[in-house]
């Protein structure tokens, strides 16, 4: 077992702030996933915050500034549930720093992702109650960590656009999986932004300001953005990343396996991310010369990854099994790692590959 009740099979990068991925194996275990199995990314120390005495303030470009208890929020508005799944941008980090290594960055595997039923009001409804002003075009999210990693500390957060923040989807959440928010995964109130990065679905959330440009602070003009490969982070360098590129991993077998020879079963997930969907996977153990298409597994809804299986027939020897996902925008993952290297490691959407060697029967 590790820290804040996540089961030992997490592959912790950091234990202070702590940061933590799913194991393949437990993610191929279902379409949700576990709430003790759930990665934890963190930019600070977890804050200790009285509910009781928690409020959220809504301020900026609004006709009505608000200050609502956590009691208000549950009675005031509809209880909503999504089912959505999150993704650090820096998802997959570990096939780029293979490519070159990017110092003080964590080698995120395929698991800074997972998928979750969220529940809490809709974000759009507590905006009308404080009624955005005509020159409104963004929703920014301030937290209560501080994170050292900006110098000075900062407070983490980030902002959405307006169109965005309006959508059903968008929730102020205070459960996860039916069950009340563990603390480390923001309670007693936390922003989920179905198809955006996990970076905009900000935890331990304490104040929204509307607002006429973006989120200034670090962690979205400064950081979780794509720069050039020969980019240096600073203030706007860069592009700001917002909503998801489609991506997928393989989950089992596992790179470097040795499997039976005969029919292997093949798994992974593909997300689309925004508002695309997955459309078809496609598999290939011939380098790419042919495919054939994965049956794609339960539908969760328009928010959530598709989970994937497949099953190949490998002769004894080594083989090297390679995925592409295509998206409803009739997009597919770039062939190439190298080519998507970026500073600070993000969005590594390249086709997934694992190289699993097939045993004869003795
Ligand atoms: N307040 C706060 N919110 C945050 C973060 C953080 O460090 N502090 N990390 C963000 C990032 S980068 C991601 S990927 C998701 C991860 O959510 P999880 O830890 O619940 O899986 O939370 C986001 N929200
Ligand atoms: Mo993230």
């Amino acid at each position: 077992m590790h820290r804040y009740g996540k089961r030992g099979d997490l592959i912790v990068h950091e234990e202070e702030p702590f940061n933590a991925e799913t194991g393949p194996a437990a993610l191929a275990e279902g379409p949700l996933t576990a709430t003790d199995e759930f990665y934890v990314r963190g930019h600070g120390a977890v804050p200790e915050i009285d509910p009781a005495a928690w409020r959220l303030r809504v301020h900026g470009l609004v006709e009505r500034e608000l200050d609502l208890s956590l009691s208000t929020l549950r009675e005031a508005l509809r209880e909503r549930e999504v089912t959505a799944t999150l993704q650090c941008a820096g998802n997959r980090r570990a096939g780029l720093i293979a490519i070159r290594d990017i110092p003080g960055e964590a080698p995120w595997g395929p698991g800074a992702t997972g998928t979750a039923t969220w529940t809490g009001v809709a974000l759009a409804d507590v905006l009308a109650l404080a009624g955005p002003l005509p020159e409104a075009e963004h929703v920014g999210f301030d937290a209560a960590d501080l994170s050292p990693e900006a110098k000075p500390p900062q407070p983490f957060g980030g902002s959405i656009p307006l169109d965005k923040a309006c959508r059903p989807e968008v929730l102020l959440a205070w459960a996860m999986n039916g069950e009340p928010l563990p603390l480390v995964h923001g309670a007693p109130l936390r922003v989920v932004v179905p198809g955006y990065i996990g970076a905009r679905s900000v935890k331990w959330l304490e104040r929204i300001e509307v607002r006429s440009r973006p989120w200034q602070g670090y962690f979205q003009h400064v950081v979780y953005r794509l720069l050039p490969e020969d980019g240096t982070p600073g203030p706007g360098a860069g592009m700001p990343l917002g909503v998801v590129a489609l991506n997928s991993d393989v989950l089992s077998p596992a790179d470097g396996e040795t499997v039976p020879a005969g029919p292997v079963e093949v798994r992974g997930y593909a997300f689309a991310g925004g508002e695309r969907h997955v459309a078809r996977v496609d598999v290939s153990i011939d380098g790419g010369a042919t495919w054939s298409q994965a049956e794609l597994l339960d539908d969760l809804g328009p928010w959530a990854w598709r989970q994937w299986r497949m099953t190949v027939d490998l002769a004894p020897g080594e083989h090297e099994i390679l995925v592409r996902a295509w998206d409803s925008s009739a997009a597919t993952q770039p062939e190439d790692e190298a080519a998507l290297w970026n500073p600070k490691g993000y969005v590594n959407n390249a086709r997934p590959r694992v190289t699993v060697t097939a045993a004869a029967a003795p």
